[in-house]
């Protein structure tokens, strides 16, 4: 039966798309791999498909037998969600051979590709037809826009154009069935009915396969200037937020927030990266004020309120980036820090969220815990803070072996800060979604009746349990 659907299946995508264990000269560990190291799956296949109708043909001679299927973009997932499990048996289904941009709109503000399309490759298609597509994260030149669109990235643009999400107008998509979703429609108002884009959005690839998507394009800022200021307190940093919206409105492209462990992380790796002010303050901040008027006008208002902050107190130093290229360097280093982690040996990742007025009470409070609860535990805190969105990371004790900490410690560190989160209001999860890490850890958090919607909702498009099972709902 097996060699039947893999004979199928080369039908289908072409023998030299379908790619098996059998054949000793192909490595399949890129797809079977997890970027953060955590988990190698087996594969039956990795399945390449080439088009729309491919997938959809996949997908009805899985269905037939009853073999799952994993859908996969980049690789770039932090949570287990694009790499098969280790039984063998189940299809890679790999998005990045449809790549192609279809087509761009310039007066309706849109802009269509496939599901494989790499994120960066879509802010070039972008930028060369005079737009600005603002998603944008560390993870931008592998990651596609399939797999943003599967977790709802976030990313540092947030605080002004949204999660990707809200970048979305429509969508292409083949069901657990191989029926294909023509949903591409580019309408900002669509009120006909339950909104299937946004309930396939975030679904981790529980719920369909995305083939291709309409996005939101934006016009070009005329400057976009970046600050790096050094601030006393995770209070303080609130405070020039809140000062940041005063002064900038929608101005304010990205606030971030890095703690000084995780600066110094970087500063140990990558020592030529020049890490700027943080021997000196607990945290640093990363502003983007984008413009549209003109780069003067941008830098008169980010040093009138660097300025005000200075003043208040809210910070103790800054610098604004003289060029675009002294700009990139500083977000280089903000982007550099999960590198930089990994470097340092295995960690726990978290990705909460607060509302960001009760983050520095979090902080404060769950540090103390983690320190008592896990003594030596170096904490890597950085992230969206113009979000309320946090990266509560986790470090090993100096010196100590990475993977006999997660043995001994993960569960209870998990424990111990969604308990907080809980606490504080927040949700367990705020970018990089449940996967396979957060499955057995979600009904302890999530409402229950919200649960029980997600698992009707599964049965009703996936009855047969087909796509990415044992993610998102166990
Ligand atoms: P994959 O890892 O291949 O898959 C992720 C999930 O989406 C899986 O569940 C998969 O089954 C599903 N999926 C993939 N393609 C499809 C499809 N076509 N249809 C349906 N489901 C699909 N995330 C953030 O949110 N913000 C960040 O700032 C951020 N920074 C990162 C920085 C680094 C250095 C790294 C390594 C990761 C970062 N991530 C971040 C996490 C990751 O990049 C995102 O989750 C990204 O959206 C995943 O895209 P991908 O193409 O690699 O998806
Ligand atoms: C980021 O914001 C990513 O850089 C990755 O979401 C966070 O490494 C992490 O924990
Ligand atoms: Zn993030």
């Amino acid at each position: 039966m097996t060699q039947h659907l893999l004979d199928q299946l080369r039908q289908i995508c072409g023998a030299a798309n379908v790619l098996t264990h059998d054949d000793p000269a192909t490595d399949l560990s890129p797809w079977e791999q997890d970027w953060r190291k955590r988990v190698c799956g087996r594969a039956l296949a990795v399945v390449r498909p080439g088009d729309t109708a491919q997938v959809a043909a996949v997908v009805k001679a899985c269905a037939a037998v009853g073999t799952s299927i994993v859908p996969q973009g980049g690789n770039t997932g932090l949570v287990v969600g694009g790499v098969p499990n280790g039984s063998g048996s189940q299809i890679v289904l790999s998005m990045t051979r449809m790549n192609a941009v279809r087509a761009i709109d310039p007066a309706n503000l849109t802009i269509t590709v496939e599901a494989g399309c790499v994120l960066q490759n879509l802010q070039a298609a972008a930028e060369q037809a005079g737009f600005l597509f603002p998603l944008s994260l560390g993870a931008e030149g592998s990651c596609t826009i399939g797999g943003n669109l599967g977790t709802n990235a976030g990313g540092t643009q947030v605080v002004r154009y949204g999660n990707t999400r809200e970048l979305c107008l429509g969508l292409e998509v083949v069901t657990a069935q191989g029926e294909v979703w023509h949903g591409l429609s580019g309408l900002r108002k669509d009120n006909t009915g339950y909104d299937l884009r946004n309930l396939m959005i975030g679904s981790e690839g529980t719920l369909g396969i995305i083939t291709a998507a309409t996005m939101k394009l934006y016009p070009l800022p005329a400057a976009q200037l970046t600050a790096w200021a050094a601030v006393p307190s995770m209070a303080a940093a609130v405070q020039l937020l809140g000062l940041a919206h005063k002064r900038l409105g929608p101005g304010l492209t990205g606030f971030e927030v890095m703690g000084q462990f995780a600066l110094s992380l970087v500063d140990k790796h990558y020592p030529q990266l020049r890490v700027p002010l943080w021997q000196e303050t607990p945290w640093c901040v990363l502003l983007e004020n984008s413009d549209s008027e003109s780069e003067s006008h941008a830098r008169e208002q980010f040093e009138a309120l660097l300025e005000a902050a200075l003043e208040q107190g809210y910070a103790s130093d800054a610098v604004v980036a003289e060029n675009l290229t002294q700009a990139k360097g500083l977000w280089h280093i903000r982007e550099s820090i999960t590198l930089a982690q990994a470097t340092e040996g295995l960690n726990i990742k978290h990705d909460i969220s607060i509302p960001v007025s009760r983050i520095p009470d979090f902080v404060a409070e769950t540090d103390a815990l983690l320190a008592r609860e896990v003594p030596g535990v170096r904490m890597v805190d950085f992230g969206h803070l113009g979000d309320g969105n946090l990266h509560y990371n986790v470090q090993a004790p100096e010196g100590a072996d990475g993977k006999a900490f997660l043995r001994e410690f993960e569960d209870k560190v998990n424990t111990l800060v969604f308990d907080q989160v809980k606490r504080f209001g927040g949700s367990i999860s705020a970018e990089h979604g449940v996967g396979e890490q957060k499955v057995h850890k979600l009904p302890h958090y999530k409402d229950p009746t919200a649960l029980a919607m997600m698992r009707a909702v599964k049965q009703a498009l996936d009855p047969q349990n087909l796509l990415n099972p044992g993610r998102v709902l166990a």
